[in-house]
């Protein structure tokens, strides 16, 4: 373990050189030291809730262009306080339950299936909370990082897991899958079999690489457009059930309670919203200049595509359309720019994401009333901890050049 982490260390040094260059000319970072230590370092320190056996990296959206998330750069959420060493050649996935014939595969077996590659995000339910935001972090002038860099998206290649489920025989009446992971606290989650049947993947590849041990190696679960915790790393079993299990993680970490249900926990959040970010120019950044601008961003949905972008560059007053790039694909980060000059007065800029289920990102105030919440709610220690939070996220250009977040900051 302790190899792991030296590995770990040695091979980020290599990589924050890299990102060094992808920030590009001209887009000084504020702090320069804490963002380099936090982006390719030790994992941040957290607050209180996450100290013991949790390890968080945020994937830093300001620092890459495109749609693909770099694989050393993917964000990353593993509820222990180290990495299973798992040994492919004795790695197995069992199907078991309510199944007509129990199996058992090899990684040898798995990729001898056919095999699927699609891109896709992965998004933890809590990124962008604004129990991130929080002033707690040691982080302050929090960069876009740290506030929305729990979602990465990259190209999954592996087995449709639909295929191994009717290799296996699902019983009728059976209805939900119990998922559990190799790592130390068998991370085990639940998920609907008629989601299981449409789109997950059971992935042994990303970016055209096998998996990063911090992903999930030798294999995981991609529940496309689902927050992240349905994604099984390290996948050894799966149990074909007729009711959902509500593992020890799914009620202690992964219920919320909410003020809409009168302060009731509701078991299950299944896929995000429309959302999205300008990642540049974004808090922890300053202004390279007056002049030209290109403001660039990502946008993303868990109902599928993303069918247009919108840009505000006076507070959310006017709102005009942004130039998405191809490819544009459901349930995958799309990357959007805007051409804009900056005058050099302060201003306040953001995006809007709409989806192709016609649904359409909510400001901070509507998704407040969607919720039951009331404005002060946001202004109380701890934060709240909301979850599948995709307020639209406005950013404010000061007149010297620096940047920083008017939601929580
Ligand atoms: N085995 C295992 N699977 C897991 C987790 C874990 O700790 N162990 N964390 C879950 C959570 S909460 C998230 S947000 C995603 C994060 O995936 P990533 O670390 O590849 O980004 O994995 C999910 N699957
Ligand atoms: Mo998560």
């Amino acid at each position: 373990m302790d190899r792991n982490r030296s590995d770990r260390r040695g091979f980020l040094k290599q990589t924050a050189a890299l990102a060094g260059v992808a920030a590009g000319a001209g887009w000084a970072v504020r702090s320069q030291s804490a963002h380099a230590q936090h982006v390719h370092g030790e994992p941040p320190r957290r607050g209180a809730r996450y100290r013991v056996d949790h390890m968080t990296h945020y994937t830093p959206l300001q620092d890459y262009a495109g749609i693909i998330t770099p694989a050393p750069l993917h964000f990353m959420q593993q509820h222990s306080s180290e990495f299973p060493e798992i040994d492919p050649q004795q790695h197995r996935l069992t199907i078991h339950g309510m199944v007509d014939r129990p199996l058992s595969f090899s990684m040898a077996d798995l990729k001898q299936l056919p095999s699927v590659s699609r891109i896709h995000f992965l998004e933890c339910h809590g990124n962008s909370s604004p129990a991130i935001h929080g002033s707690d972090d040691p982080n302050l002038g929090l960069p876009v990082q740290f506030i929305h860099g729990m979602t990465s998206c990259s190209e999954w290649s592996g087995v449709s897991l639909s295929v191994l489920l009717n290799e296996a025989g699902v019983h009728k009446g059976a209805s939900w899958l119990v998922s559990e992971g190799g790592d130390a606290g068998k991370f085990t989650h639940t998920l609907p079999l008629a989601k299981a049947m449409e789109d997950v993947i059971v992935a042994y590849g990303q970016n055209g690489e096998p998996l990063r041990v911090e992903q999930g190696y030798p294999i995981r679960l991609v529940v496309p457009g689902w927050e992240a915790p349905f994604s099984v790393k390290y996948l050894r079993h799966i149990k074909v059930v007729d009711q959902p299990y509500m593992a020890w993680n799914e009620s202690m970490n992964h219920s919320v309670s909410r003020p809409d249900l009168g302060g009731k926990a509701r078991w299950y959040h299944f896929q995000f919203g429309p959302k999205s970010v300008i990642t540049r120019p974004s808090a922890g950044l300053n202004m390279p200049g007056r002049g030209y601008v290109q403001i660039t961003g990502l946008a993303w949905s868990g109902a599928g595509t993303v069918t247009k972008v919108e840009v505000s560059t006076d507070g959310g007053r006017s709102w005009k359309e942004a130039k998405r790039h191809a490819p544009v694909l459901p349930r995958a980060h799309t990357r959007f720019t805007f051409d804009w000059a900056w005058d050099g007065q302060e201003a306040v800029i953001q995006s809007r994401c709409t989806d192709d289920a016609g649904e359409v990102q909510p400001s901070l105030a509507e998704l407040t009333k969607n919720w039951g919440m009331d404005a002060a709610d946001w202004k109380k220690t701890p934060r709240p901890r909301a979850i599948h939070f995709n307020a639209i996220q406005p950013w404010k250009i000061a007149r010297d050049g620096s940047i920083s977040d008017v939601l929580f900051a």
